[in-house]
């Protein structure tokens, strides 16, 4: 009988590869190419599952292109690139990454929120210029972390990681999120409306899903509603801000500082953002230690074969109508 095949969009770690081959005839990228949307509907076309990625969009242009795909598998926690609802219509299976990628990404909220509040990497750019003569009272001054409060958007399994970090800087923590958590009196977060969240908050923190209905959650009117000292964090998705009304909220001094990892249109960045010296940005690194993103592969190629070899995939989103 002759295998299932796979298209991999992306090179990946050589033992998940080996995973995968055991189960599947592998096409992959091996030279980690730029596949337009038009290339990858050809080579998907003849595929039986995919294992994508959040920069490959799955649509129903593509979902039409492959008439033999059961299974589609994303090394990623979010899943707002594919069209759940194309997908079920078709009774395709739908894999993420939940879980593996929780620690390391709250770590990273941590490392931007430190980086952004105390002016890391603006104060090394300046030094790195040659610029340090002399040590001065009010030289690059930020804002404290220990003890301020913590607002947390969004209160899933990564919002509860940042919320156990926040105990350690001795922070008071509040969230919003559209219900109340059931492990709310363990974070010891208190449950406000978003409009509370960020005029309370000292640092924001956002961890939520980019849907239509978060889309630009955060603009000029809300980032107005935020104290000129606070610290804005988005380690969940680009388009969850506004990033031209961001750029314009640090440059006026609405609020003071931003660290982003995810952005609008990335890897493209909105030109305002790359002028302003109080934001921090990375590219999308949220979740890239070797051992999260290791997992994360592997639970992808689980996911795969375990449904390819008729038992029941790890990490669903969606499955097909029993
Ligand atoms: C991924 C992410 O590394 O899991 C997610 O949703 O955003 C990141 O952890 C990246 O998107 C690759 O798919």
């Amino acid at each position: 009988m002759s295998r299932a095949k796979l298209l991999v969009t992306r090179r990946v770690f050589p033992e998940v590869l080996e995973h995968l081959e055991r189960v599947f005839e592998v096409q992959s990228n091996p030279e980690d190419e730029i596949w337009s949307m038009q290339a990858l509907r050809e080579k998907a076309a003849a595929m039986d599952a995919l294992f994508v990625v959040t920069s490959d969009r799955v649509d129903e242009t593509l979902l039409q292109a492959c008439p033999r795909l059961k299974m589609i598998a994303t090394g990623s926690v979010g899943y707002n690139h594919i069209d759940l609802a194309a997908c079920s219509r078709r009774g395709l299976v739908v894999t993420n990454t939940p879980d593996v990628l929780t620690e390391a990404t709250a770590d990273m909220a941590f490392a931007l929120l430190m980086a952004t509040a105390r002016r890391i990497t603006e104060s090394e750019r300046w030094l790195r210029q040659g610029h340090w003569q002399r040590w001065a009272w009010d030289q690059f001054l930020g804002t404290d972390l220990y003890g301020a409060t913590l607002g947390i958007v969004g209160m899933g399994r990564i919002g509860s990681a940042v919320a156990r970090r926040g105990h350690g800087f001795g922070m008071t923590l509040i969230y919003a999120n559209r219900s109340r958590a059931a492990n709310e009196e363990e974070l010891g977060a208190t449950l406000v409306s978003r409009e509370e969240l960020l005029a309370r908050a000292d640092h924001v923190v956002l961890v939520l899903p980019y849907s239509a209905q978060t889309h630009h959650i955060i603009g000029a009117e809300q980032l107005a509603l935020m104290k000129p000292t606070a610290t804005l964090i988005n380690i969940a998705r680009g388009g969850i801000v506004d990033d031209a009304a961001l750029a314009q909220a640090l440059r006026n001094g609405t609020i003071a500082a931003a660290g982003l990892d995810v952005f609008e249109n990335e890897p493209a960045l909105h030109p305002a953002l790359l002028e302003l010296d109080n934001i921090v940005m990375t590219p999308h690194i949220g979740s890239a230690t070797r051992s999260s993103r290791l997992a994360m592969a592997m639970l992808a190629a689980r996911n795969l074969t375990e449904f390819f070899e008729g038992r029941a995939p790890l990490s669903a989103v969606a499955l097909p109508a029993a």
